[in-house]
């Protein structure tokens, strides 16, 4: 249900791909968890500096399993915790962008507001159509829209079960550009290939560094950026990326 592939320039971007075609990329319990455990991989493996998350070109994922879903009762969302791991993909500490084509809906939506960079295809639809179903948004969708686009957006969104179109999602901020269909997983690709040309230790301490502004205060988050970049005086990296511009020369980083 989940196909990873190494992908890029330097060979050095996971694609990894959610590919349940049957049911649109509907986020089940064994889906999931191959996600987690290929996000989990990919998070470990080294040789790997970014990570491209992807449907088919008619679904990125068509949210959770509702057929799956129907059958639980409250003791098994809540005490036998159902739905552990959905949310690796908030851990992970390596940049990933979501290349959106076709339905983003309730889960999938919510997949990719987990996401750092959201690419969208000109067919992209996003909402979060739980409302409809009785139930309400339980991967991050009622916390994240409002951090991400305005409160009066994500109110309408998650209220009505509206869908949102790609360009309507760009307007909105949740979405940062839009690509014909077919290409956009290639220009996913080569946004990836231009962040895996950074240090990954420095781009991992950006990543942490602005994820800190949806968590604290602004005066804490200053100061958290502060010390992060203070912090990079004492890499090698830090180091190697001074010299190499002063001395005309590509950077050779080390990660150290
Ligand atoms: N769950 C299960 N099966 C699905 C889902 C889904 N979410 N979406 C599509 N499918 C299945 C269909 O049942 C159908 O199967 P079959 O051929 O066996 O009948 C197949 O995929 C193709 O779908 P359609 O025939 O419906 O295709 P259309 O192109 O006509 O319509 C739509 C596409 C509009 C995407 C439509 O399928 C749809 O409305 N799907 C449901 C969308 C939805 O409501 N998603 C939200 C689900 S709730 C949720 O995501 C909560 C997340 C909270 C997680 C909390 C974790 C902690």
């Amino acid at each position: 249900m989940i196909t990873l592939s190494r992908t890029g320039a330097a060979e050095n971007v996971a694609l990894i791909t959610l590919n349940r075609p049957s049911a649109l990329n509907a986020l089940c319990r064994e889906l999931m968890l191959e996600l987690s455990e290929n996000l989990l991989k990919v998070e470990k493996d080294q040789s790997y500096h970014v990570i491209v998350l992807t449907g088919s070109e008619k679904a990125f994922a068509a949210g959770a399993d509702i057929k799956e879903m129907a059958k639980l009762e409250f003791a098994d969302v809540f005490e036998n915790d159902y739905f552990t791991n959905w949310d690796t993909l908030s851990h992970i500490t390596k940049p990933v962008i979501a290349a959106v084509n076709g339905f983003a809906l309730g889960g999938g939506t919510e997949l990719a507001l987990m996401c750092d960079i959201v690419y969208a295809g000109e067919n992209a639809i996003f909402g979060q159509p739980e409302i409809t179903i009785g139930t309400i948004p339980g991967l991050g969708g009622t916390q994240r829209w409002p951090r991400y686009v305005s409160k009066s957006v994500a109110m309408e969104i998650c209220l009505s079960g509206d869908r949102l179109g790609a360009q309507e999602a760009k307007e909105d901020g949740l979405v940062s550009k839009v690509f014909p269909v077919q290409q956009l997983v290639g220009e996913a690709v080569l946004l990836a290939d231009r962040i895996a040309k950074n240090s990954p230790l420095i781009v991992k301490t950006v990543k942490r560094s602005l994820n800190s502004a949806y968590q604290t205060s602004l005066n804490q988050g200053l100061e958290m950026e502060k010390q992060l970049f203070q912090s990079t005086f004492a890499t090698n990296d830090r180091r190697e990326g001074m010299s190499a511009f002063a001395e005309k020369r590509a950077p050779k980083w080390t990660s150290s």
